[in-house]
């Protein structure tokens, strides 16, 4: 079955917007181009333009405003297959916001194409000028006019090295126009002058879309450079991240029936990262899917460390913990950047080091010397504490993990079974 790129004609924009007109021709000059909708990723970002993405069958990504080409930018440096489009809309408003994500996409030549909204302003917001307005031009801003001439988008991004780069007016069919851009290796941005029917027009009644963009001084036109896109191994081989990787086996059985959320924490340089990844492992080579988060202070050397897991028989699909069905606190640190989520418990677990004052909590308390093992070890000894006394996951599959992580030398496994015994 062909899929449309459009899941509706009726788009959400005032009549008469030229919004509407390139979000028709953008899917025109995709047909053209035999793209279907799943090979194209369109970034938008806020502004009236950005309100198109609920109407697309192709991937979208909606940011922040001015953000839609930095967005698109990292997404061309991961999404290299040829038969894959990247197109970022943007408004006049949004380019002037984030015009430096543009032009540093320009000048790496990206393989991606902007599509500039111009209407000359804010939309969105009721009719502001940006910095795309023409000089003279009449916005809630400047009822007398514009007193400033508005960037010209095209000559920047030329100038700061993109392969094609094109001013078209927004009106009848430029879905060739558009096709020439979303076809280009390289940068491509295509200018499209409007006019907003409903600010834009009212606040300058007398005025013509071809007339205004004359006097501004905007060519109607395409420039282009020579250069080779953006390619990120420039030529060498760059080793896949995921190359030494190791894929982690199935070999034991969890008992967990339900989403289980867990809060490790304890301070810097103890292990609490590391303890946290290696349960994760152990829960993954038992079955269970998890999500693990973890947070520290920029200065990693000192303060707490936490780390927020979630087990799961099921696919997890939010990885937010708002409380915790189980804490593990190994020191101080941990204990006060937890204090108000163990507050908040009224049931599940709570293990905390011996040595610590036992909070306010719902949860049952058991109270263990962990850091007896040594500071920098009890996290790794608290994860085995946790495993054996609530039987989520087996010890032996955490013993497992450390064997095929190639651990077994640098932690102390003999002592910590030693110390579940006791
Ligand atoms: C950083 C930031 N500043 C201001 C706003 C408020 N805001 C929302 S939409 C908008 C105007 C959008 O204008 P434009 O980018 O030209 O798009 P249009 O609405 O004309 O399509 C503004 C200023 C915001 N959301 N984010
Ligand atoms: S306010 Fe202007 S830019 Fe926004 S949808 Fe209406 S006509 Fe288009």
């Amino acid at each position: 079955m062909n899929i449309p790129f459009l899941k509706t004609d009726a788009l959400p924009f005032c009549k008469g917007c030229g919004h509407d007109l390139i979000a028709k021709n953008t899917t025109r000059a995709l047909e053209k181009l035999g793209f279907k909708p799943l090979d194209v990723i369109i970034v938008t970002d806020i502004g009236c333009h950005g309100i198109i993405d609920k109407c697309l069958n192709t991937h979208t990504v909606h940011g922040l405003h001015g953000r839609s080409a930095a967005l698109g930018a990292g997404i061309t440096f991961g999404v290299e297959e040829p038969g894959k489009k990247v197109i970022v809309f943007i408004g006049d408003g949004g380019s002037t916001i984030g015009l430096q994500h543009i032009m540093e996409a320009a000048r790496l030549n990206l393989n991606m194409t902007v599509v500039v909204h111009n209407n000359f302003l804010y939309g969105m917001t009721g009719g502001q000028t940006s910095g795309l307005t023409p000089h003279g031009f009449n916005t809630t801003t400047s009822f007398e006019g514009n007193p400033y001439a508005g960037y010209d988008i095209c000559a920047l991004s030329h100038t700061a090295g993109a392969s094609h780069v094109t001013r078209v007016m927004g009106i009848g069919d430029i879905s060739d126009k558009l096709a020439v851009a979303f076809g280009t290796r390289g940068f491509s941005l295509v200018e499209v002058m409007e006019i907003c029917p409903s600010y834009g027009m009212k606040l300058n009644p007398k005025r013509k879309l071809s007339e205004i963009v004359e006097s501004a001084g905007k060519e109607i036109g395409e420039w282009f450079n020579q250069r080779e896109p953006f390619n990120i191994r420039q030529g060498k081989k760059i080793a896949d991240l995921l190359e030494k990787t190791r894929p982690v086996e199935k070999g034991f059985k969890s008992y967990l029936k339900k989403n289980t959320s867990v809060i490790l924490s304890g301070s810097a340089g103890e292990g609490v990262q590391l303890a946290a990844s290696l349960l994760c492992k152990a829960a993954m080579r038992s079955g269970l899917s998890i999500t693990q988060k973890g947070s520290y202070p920029v200065t990693v050397g000192v303060g707490f460390s936490t780390a927020e897991i979630n087990l799961s028989p099921e696919e997890i699909h939010f990885h937010g913990i708002a409380v915790p069905d189980m804490v593990v606190i190994t020191s101080g640190d941990g204990l006060a950047h937890n204090k108000q989520r163990i507050a908040k418990m009224k049931d599940g677990f709570l293990f905390i080091d011996q040595s610590l004052e036992v909070p306010s909590t719902g949860a049952q308390v058991i109270q263990h010397n962990f850091r007896g093992i040594g500071a920098r070890n009890a996290s790794i000894f608290s994860i085995f504490f946790l495993a054996m006394k609530t039987g989520i996951i087996s010890t032996e599959s955490i013993l497992k993990t450390i064997e095929e992580e190639g651990m077994t030398e640098k932690l102390p496994v003999a002592k910590i079974k030693e110390a579940l015994v006791q």
